[in-house]
């Protein structure tokens, strides 16, 4: 089970949270939702083909990425979330790495804070423990603006874990409840494509941590280094492979642009891992 501000999301079965960026800039779907009617729709959409989470952001993190001002930042997401906000039967996490738009985004009625620097200013676990709201720790090595240019660790999979257990510890010496507090291994930031492919075939010592655990791989650079090149539009099955193999090592959100298709996906993966002990085996 994983609390937010507005109920839970019980972890009988992978769940999707679907993206949309408010951003000019993100490196899969920059520019397509900027205008409110656009994003909109796409809120409504994702909501539709069965995500359990809407994640709007309003900041690109891709690499080499720069900070946006904190106005400028809600100037983006506001409307978005003022129209969807009572539209939609499943929580919205917002993602951003500034307690204030964290505080402005909860009072409109966002459920989740989905902070990809794991919590790294500290006023932002006492905003998410205020509101009762659920969190998503993510790691990150470095910033978006240089985090690609050397990622190095001794051991990836044990780093990770170890500081998602300290951001969790004091996350909750600040007030925020366990049961809210879901982590994320944070693909992609700060991490080679070697470092990526640890993470993801041996999440289970992170997924140990007793915490829901969120995975990103949607259309990130390495499908399509691991693929033929492909551009964007074509990462799909690259993205499931990836995401149905995290699920086999205990992730239990994917977060996905992709949502239908995903969803789909995610349905055959849940049903053989629940077959798992079934006929053919000892
Ligand atoms: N990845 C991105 C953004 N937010 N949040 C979590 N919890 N996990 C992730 O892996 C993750 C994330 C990057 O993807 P995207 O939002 O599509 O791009 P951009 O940062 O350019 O907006």
């Amino acid at each position: 089970m994983w609390r937010h501000r507005l109920g839970e999301i019980v972890l009988d079965r992978t769940h999707v949270m679907g993206v949309l960026n408010v951003t000019p800039d993100s490196f899969s779907d920059g520019g397509r939702y900027s205008a409110p009617e656009a994003a909109i729709q796409r809120a409504l959409d994702i909501a539709e083909q069965g995500a359990s989470i809407l994640d709007v952001g309003g900041e690109s993190t891709r690499p080499g990425s720069a900070t946006v001002p904190a106005d400028e930042e809600w100037r983006r997401v506001d409307p978005v979330l003022q129209s969807v906000v009572r539209k939609l039967d499943i929580p919205i996490s917002i993602d951003t790495r500034k307690p204030e738009i964290a505080a402005k985004a909860l009072e409109r009625g966002a459920a989740i804070v989905n902070d990809v620097s794991g919590l790294s200013d500290p006023r932002m676990a006492r905003v998410i423990s205020r509101a009762r709201a659920g969190a998503v720790v993510m790691h990150m090595q470095g910033v978006p603006m240089t985090m690609q240019t050397a990622p190095q660790y001794a051991d990836v999979v044990g780093e990770i874990r170890d500081l998602l257990a300290g951001r969790v510890k004091a996350a909750m010496e600040d007030g925020v409840e366990r049961q809210a507090i879901a982590i994320d291994p944070g693909v992609g930031f700060g991490k080679s494509v070697e470092h990526n492919l640890a993470i993801l075939r041996n999440l289970d010592p992170i997924a140990a941590l007793g915490h829901p655990v969120v995975v990103g791989v949607s259309r990130k650079s390495f499908i399509a280094r691991l693929g033929g090149g492909e551009p964007m539009r074509d990462r799909l099955a690259g993205s499931v492979a990836a995401a149905t193999l995290a699920v086999a090592h205990g992730a239990h959100v994917i977060r996905a642009h992709d949502v239908a298709d995903t969803v789909r996906a995610m349905r055959v993966a849940d049903a053989i891992l629940a077959s798992r002990h079934g006929v053919g085996e000892p």
